[in-house]
């Protein structure tokens, strides 16, 4: 794709399917800088589930009737798309979750609890999100198998000398984070998944900040799991995805049991139906699925390396004009190819969520906090930092805004 091209991103005109974007308290309008913990839904994908529920809802597992029958060849069809759209090789492989968080657990349980033991390994990174670091924290204290940490370094992208030396005959999985939602950082998925293979383990690839925002081929990072939600990418909330090789999939227990997911039971024991339905008890989220087919749709439709070069256009825009402010802290690669689009940063003499206050106050909307990575605070010596986060309608300008705040925080608190 020609440069040209990459930079063709109509924001006016995107900007037009998000109402909620011409909101305004006390008379501003609303910059909406806080994309990392969700993004905002366009029409087509509000319209794509407000059509669903008007003119096809029913339950699925493909009832006798004709809404049956229709509300379950959307929601398969909502597998084959999300399949197509990251490079797996069917919907035996796509399992709706609620969320990233689910799709962890899920693992966690259906694999980890049954297959660790006393001395395996499991080797995380420290910049985990809590959906991945409590997770496997937890399981590993259930099971007797040891929990160890590929070190960040001082610029913020993982040691990979370190992972070499911890990823060895004794690991069993490696689960990585693809791009770090408190850094920004874009680590090497695919080098850690190769890594992890070398060494007969299996790789988790917790893509919550990945999908969204660049093409991903699960097929050519080669990971065993990836997971990510579906209203980090412009589609509803209370869907999320669990990628897996079918062949593994096909091994594992289910994690829930319930209707929908089984072959034949009787009074005595129950067979497990066909992938990825053995994985998804219950009424599932129809409509959601619904919208995350018409999201991913949306976003293909813009060309996700536009959606990519957008994004990190703006935080290389953001990186530089935070840092020539002189007095701002800013966690992280530079920016550029290993920099997705989101900056923690913290002020000097103003706690994370003053600033964060006072930024409301311009209603730029940012979060502060530890953004569910404490240990990675800790390692930082911050108890917080406030996070401005990017997406395809955003702009320059809001940037500027938020710069152009920081000054009342100064005068209130430094
Ligand atoms: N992994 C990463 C890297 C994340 O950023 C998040 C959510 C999750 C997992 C969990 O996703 P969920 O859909 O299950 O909640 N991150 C954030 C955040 O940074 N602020 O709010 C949610």
């Amino acid at each position: 794709m020609s440069q040209q091209n990459l930079e063709s991103l109509d924001v006016e005109a995107i900007r037009e399917e998000f109402p909620i974007l011409e909101r305004e308290f006390d008379g501003q309008q609303v910059v909406y800088l806080d994309n990392a913990a969700t993004t905002q839904t366009p029409d087509p994908v509000v319209d794509a589930m407000s059509d669903y529920y008007r003119e096809s809802n029913a339950n699925v597992h493909r009832g006798i009737h004709h809404l049956s029958q229709e509300a379950s060849v959307a929601y398969e069809e909502a597998h084959d798309r999300v399949a197509d759209f990251i490079g797996a090789a069917g919907r035996e492989e796509i399992v709706f979750t609620k969320n990233t968080t689910e799709s962890e657990n899920l693992i966690a349980y259906s694999w980890g609890l049954n297959e660790l033991g006393p001395g395996d390994e499991v080797v995380l990174t420290e910049m985990e999100h809590h959906a991945s670091l409590v997770t496997w924290q937890q399981i590993a204290k259930r099971t007797g198998a040891n929990v160890e940490y590929i070190r960040v370094d001082e610029t913020g992208r993982l040691d990979m000398d370190h992972a070499r030396d911890l990823i060895g005959d004794d690991t069993a999985l490696v689960s990585a984070v693809h791009v770090s939602n408190t850094l920004g950082t874009v680590n090497p998925v695919g080098e850690l998944t190769a890594l992890a293979h070398e060494h007969g383990a299996l790789s988790f690839i917790d893509g919550a900040q990945a999908v969204p925002n660049r093409p991903v081929d699960v097929s050519e990072i080669d990971a065993d799991f990836y997971a990510f939600s579906g209203h980090k990418m412009a589609g509803p909330t209370g869907i999320g995805v669990l990628y897996g090789k079918q062949s593994l999939l096909e091994e594992l227990e289910p994690y829930l049991y319930g209707g929908g997911m089984i072959r034949k039971v009787t009074f005595e024991d129950s067979t497990w139906g066909e992938l990825p339905w053995k994985f998804e008890p219950g009424t599932p989220p129809i409509a959601e699925a619904v919208g995350l087919h018409a999201a991913i749709d949306w976003l293909e439709d813009l060309g996700m390396e536009r959606v990519q070069a957008h994004e990190e256009e703006l935080a290389a825009y953001a990186y530089d004009q935070l840092a020539a402010e002189g007095d701002v802290e800013i966690y992280g690669p530079e920016g550029g190819a290993d920099r997705g689009g989101l900056v923690s940063f913290n002020l000097e003499g103003v706690h994370a969520h003053d600033l964060t206050s006072i930024l409301n106050d311009h209603t730029v909307a940012v979060r502060a906090g530890d953004h569910c990575t404490q240990p990675l605070h800790d390692k930082l010596g911050v108890p917080a930092s406030t996070r401005a986060s990017f997406y395809v309608y955003n702009t320059r300008e809001e940037i500027d805004k938020l710069i152009d705040a920081l000054d009342d925080a100064r005068a209130l608190f430094a």
